[in-house]
């Protein structure tokens, strides 16, 4: 248990919060003003220890780490909180007494959603270990008002409904008014020479106020407290009638709205970069705020700013932070006097860059147009890094125009940001093994043969405090009832788990305790989506953002592909399946969004046909998020993994799904590689084509899926079906746009850009050898556990200890707190 907490001392806060802030007494008050009453007594725990931990940070003159981000997709803070301070039991004491159910308060947290998907939600995890393991790290980002928007499905269709996360106030957040700075946006710069020497002045601009509110990151169980800052934007100069009289209207009119709108939304994108002026906006603000911050905290107990880079690291979370190249070159230059090579030395050994994604729709690149006019200043410094690294290109292939053309920051009009990370920092890393390699041979190949140096993988990892522990208390007890609770900051201890796989009582116990939660989970399905599903059946889950990569087409299109053959022969000898699908597609997303269309349209014609005896039935889970997500990786029997080789970049609900014992039904993709090669071939499900088959193709030009679609009856019956009306009665054009991108009759992208029907055949095979499994209940038992047992390498702990050896060489810091401050 923390050494902060006392059971009465957090009965008392409770009470006096109630009414405190709701002027009732804690038998009148909602279970949201229960939350809040909650929440705000957990963090008066917290608080001690989150101000300990930066006395101790600066005691030690610790080197600090800046996750620079435009996501963080936290989930809720309540009870992980609860369980990082090592006080579950004793707070469940005290609502137990005040006659309230700790599940219950949970359930009325907004899920703070500022981000979309893997990215964002890594982020997250990282945050987590980081505190846990005890690194000085802050996470920067933004405080968007509208996080990632609720799903709503409407007749099959998917709605989008804002986030108003904000609404009742979110009880975690400190606004940190003292460190507000101010960020310039457009206008002109002027040189003037001084002192002997040219400097440049921003005029004519337009500036809003960044404002830091911090969330406390708890450690657990070792009084370590870090910061999530996210910045808030604000008008400079309240809008005032002063402005009016001096004939500034206009621009206070603007300033407002540029306060106003930079933070309004998180734009719902997923491995696809939208080119809105907005959205550059929203990266240069909190990255100038952020950058700002680290040198003015920097210099009040430093004297050199050549030396910033033993006390500072600055990871950029993939390409939409690279502004903080040039940023902090700016800071160098301009406000500190140092020269172009001082500068650039500095910059260099501070920043470092992870690319999450090969998807070549997902690379940024700003129109000089647009990027100059938004940041003059940025975009002068931008030309002078591009300049110097042409010359050098120059200089190592004298005469190769083409390796300018590959290489070059800016090019045909554009700054190409993910070059300028590479090139502005000193490492650059994939987030799984497959992935880096594919950066070094493919994508990257030209940076990776002038500066191998700067490559380094790093294997993406998940917190099991969150995916075991908090999300599924049953499994996390049992764990720890068989082998302790080192697993808990140490999964590699949960193999010990294996000398259990082949026993038949631990067999029995962890199919109670999967059953148990798939009970938890059809109890979710009945209230959200009012279907009927058999915790008896197998759950076969795909949960994540909609994406054509990700082929959530493939599953459904076999869904569709099993119900025939079951309407063939309904006495056809078949484990009764539940498919479970939950995603948010972009709202700008056609294809994604008819696929959610597809799949629910599938879902009420099979889940009402009486003929097929509930064999298969097929639920879309409306609004997947964080706390569902911890309630569906508990209850899967099958994880699917199914994106075509070469495009997930690493995935982490695979290891999410592992953790919770489900086996994986896969491609050999991302980190799908390593995890099999950590659980054994025998205990996942592998099929499809390999990255290197993908790529073969794919320099080719494609494949014909015409072949297939000739001479595979099955699957020309379930594309017909597409077309015909089968699952759109009334619309019976509804899906050809699918078909159409499968067969390619119309459209001008290659057919079947990602290898659907080519693999469909090894799917369907992988599917019914998961089917024949799941008869052996003894070997299914056994497969789950291994699952578990070999876990160990995907905690985002191994990963941060990883990038702290590596490349950030942060010093570990303890706490200690006095008991009952
Ligand atoms: C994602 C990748 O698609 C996923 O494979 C990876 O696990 C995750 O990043 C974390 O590294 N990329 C994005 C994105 O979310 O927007 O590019």
């Amino acid at each position: 248990m923390s050494m902060g907490f006392d059971k009465e001392t957090f009965k008392k806060s409770v009470i006096y919060n109630v009414k405190n802030v709701f002027r009732k007494t804690i038998d009148e008050a909602t279970p949201e003003q229960a939350f809040q009453a909650v929440a705000y007594a957990v963090k008066d725990v917290i608080i001690d220890e989150w101000i300990a931990t930066h006395k101790e940070y600066e005691k030690q003159d610790a080197k600090t780490l800046y996750y620079l981000s435009m996501e963080f997709l936290m989930g809720r803070a309540l009870g992980n909180n609860i369980i990082n301070i090592m006080a579950l039991p004793e707070v469940k004491e005290v609502l137990d007494e005040l006659g309230f159910d700790l599940n219950a308060i949970e359930d009325q947290e907004p899920d703070p959603a500022l981000g979309n998907g893997g990215l964002g939600r890594l982020a997250a995890c990282f945050l987590d270990s980081l505190a846990t393991l005890g690194y000085p790290a802050y996470g920067c980002g933004i405080r968007y008002r509208y996080g990632m928007f609720k799903q709503k499905i409407e007749n099959g269709y998917q709605m989008e409904v804002p986030d108003d996360w904000l609404k009742n106030g979110y009880p975690f957040e400190v606004r940190r008014a003292e460190y507000a700075t101010e960020v310039k946006f457009g206008g002109y710069v002027r040189t003037v020479w001084e002192n002997g020497r040219e400097h440049f002045v921003q005029e004519g601009y337009q500036s809003v106020r960044a404002v830091p509110y911090d969330m406390p990151i708890v450690g657990y169980g070792n009084n370590v407290v870090n910061t999530l800052r996210i910045w808030d934007a604000e008008a400079i100069n309240t809008f005032s009638l002063d402005s009016f009289d001096k004939g500034d209207y206009q621009k206070a009119v603007e300033q407002e709205n540029l306060a106003k709108t930079i933070v309004e939304v998180l734009y719902p994108n997923d491995n696809h970069y939208a080119g809105k002026e907005l959205r550059l906006k929203q990266q240069y603000f909190f990255i100038s705020a952020s950058v700002q911050r680290a040198v003015k905290k920097y210099m009040e107990k430093h004297e050199d700013i050549h030396k910033f880079f033993e006390k500072t690291v600055f990871q950029l979370n993939d390409t939409h932070p690279t502004v903080a190249v040039p940023e902090l070159m700016r800071i160098l230059l301009d406000e500190f006097n140092l020269t172009w090579d001082e500068a650039w030395a500095v910059t260099t050994k501070t920043c470092a860059y992870t690319n999450h994604t090969i998807m070549s729709e997902a690379l940024e690149k700003w129109p000089i147009e647009l990027f100059s006019r938004l940041l003059p200043r940025i975009y002068q410094i931008v030309e002078e890094i591009n300049r110097r690294f042409v010359e050098q290109i120059q200089q190592m292939y004298p005469g190769n125009q083409d390796k300018i053309r590959k290489m070059a920051i800016i090019y045909d009009g554009q700054v190409r940001m993910a070059n300028l990370a590479i090139v502005g920092g000193f490492s650059v890393n994939g987030v799984a093994r497959l992935h880096t390699e594919i950066l070094k041979k493919e994508e990257l190949r030209d940076f990776y043969e002038m500066m191998p140096q700067k490559f380094n993988n790093k294997t993406n990892g998940i917190t099991q405090r969150r995916f075991l522990l908090h999300g599924n208390p049953l499994l996390a007890e049992w764990v720890t009832g068989k082998i302790g609770s080192e697993w808990i900051t140490n999964l590699p201890h949960i193999h010990r788990l294996a000398v259990y796989a082949d026993d038949p009582k631990c067999q029995q116990e962890f199919m109670d305790i999967k059953y148990q939660n798939k009970v938890r989970l059809a109890k979710y399905i009945k209230e959200h989506n009012g279907i009927d599903v058999d915790p008896r059946s197998i759950f076969d889950v795909q949960v994540k953002r909609l994406h054509e990569y990700k082929r959530q087409l493939m599953n459904i299109l076999h869904v569709i592909y099993l119900y025939n053959q079951l309407k063939d022969n309904p006495n056809l000898d078949m484990v009764p399946r539940t498919f479970i699908f939950g995603a948010k597609a972009a709202a700008g997303y056609k294809r994604a969004k008819l696929t959610i269309k597809l799949i629910n349209s599938v879902a009420d014609v099979i889940n009402n046909d009486k003929s097929i005896d509930g064999k298969i039935k097929v639920v879309f889970i409306e609004d997947y998020k964080v706390s569902n997500a911890e309630i569906i990786f508990a209850a899967a029997d099958v994880s699917e993994q199914i994106s075509t080789a070469s495009k997930e970049a690493s995935g982490t609900g695979n290891m999410k799904f592992m953790l919770n014992g489900a086996l994986t039904l896969g491609t050999m993709d991302g980190a799908n590689v390593e995890i099999v090669e950590e659980v054994g071939a025998e205990n996942a499900f592998i099929f499809g084509m390999t990255s290197d088959e993908v790529i073969g193709y794919e320099n080719k030009g494609g494949y014909n899926p015409m072949e297939i679609f000739n001479n595979n009856y099955q699957i020309r019956r379930v594309l017909m079906q597409l077309i015909n009306g089968y699952f759109a009665p009334q619309d019976p054009e509804l899906f050809r746009d699918i078909y159409n991108s499968l067969l390619n009759t119309q459209s001008s992208d290659r057919a079947d850009t990602y290898f659907i029907l080519k693999d469909f055949p090894s799917y369907a095979e992988a599917q019914q050898k998961v089917d024949q499994a799941y008869r052996n209940e003894t070997w299914w038992a056994k497969a789950a556990i291994l699952n578990v047992a070999c876990s160990g390498k995907f905690t985002s702990d191994r990963t941060i200890e990883e990038y702290v050896n590596d490349i950030w060489h942060l010093e570990k810091v303890k706490v200690e707190i006095e008991a009952n401050q």
